[in-house]
């Protein structure tokens, strides 16, 4: 049978390898793709730091960003650059840093939830992180005019925060993890990586 083009490929982006493929050491939080990975080790461990090469972009840009939230925060920076299975939701891109982006990947509702609830306190000044910071000093600042408040105010419900922050890349649905019918950012490899299933049951949808 004649291979999917939508399955196992990494997009045409920042940092993305061309193809996937195993890497054997992945940092930390982006172990669980180091068997079948679009990232590189080194994307890996830059990932988990404050002022990371990759998008010079500071989670800090209203005040210290409390650890409970940072850990989604990483773990949705590994699932966008280590992913090979977001294959159905890649669309071309007129974007001066990326050829292609995702969009409306359907995550599971706890991934979501989870990501909510542990930032609600925490503090920023915009609600779509991809576009409108001020770059002068190098990394990220708020814009003028704009002012720090709750994640709970920026983003009323757990909807709210997964679809506005980086541009519709995900939808918020009201599957579960282990469904075979959403994306999870977290998972546990030693199960194999949940998410091969979803995208095929979507390439498949797609046709
Ligand atoms: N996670 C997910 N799930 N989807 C994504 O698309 C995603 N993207 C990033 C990180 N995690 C992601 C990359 N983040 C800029 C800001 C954030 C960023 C990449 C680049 C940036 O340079 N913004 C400029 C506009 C650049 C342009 O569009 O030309 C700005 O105005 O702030």
């Amino acid at each position: 049978p004649a291979k999917d083009p939508l399955l196992n490929i990494c997009m045409d982006a920042k940092h993305h390898k061309t193809t996937p493929g195993p890497e054997g050491l992945l940092y930390k939080q982006c172990a669980p793709w180091k068997d079948n990975a679009c990232c590189t080790a080194n994307t890996s461990s830059e990932i988990h730091k404050d002022q990371s090469s990759l998008y010079n972009f500071n989670w800090n840009h209203c005040g210290v960003m409390p650890p409970k939230c940072k850990r989604h925060f990483i773990q949705d920076t590994c699932l966008y650059e280590c992913s090979p299975n977001l294959g159905p939701w890649i669309e071309q891109v007129d974007s001066s840093w990326r050829r292609e982006r995702i969009l409306h990947v359907p995550l599971c509702k706890e991934d979501c939830e989870e990501w909510w609830e542990d930032c609600k306190d925490a503090v920023t000044c915009k609600d779509n992180w991809h576009k409108g910071w001020n770059w002068a000093t190098g990394t990220n600042r708020c814009p003028w005019g704009s002012m720090c408040r709750p994640f709970s105010e920026v983003f009323p419900h757990p909807k709210d925060l997964c679809e506005k922050i980086w541009s519709n890349s995900f939808k918020y649905t009201t599957e579960r993890r282990g469904s075979g019918r959403c994306i999870q950012m977290w998972f546990d490899p030693a199960h194999g990586n949940p998410n091969v299933v979803v995208a095929k049951y979507y390439a498949w949808q797609k046709r």
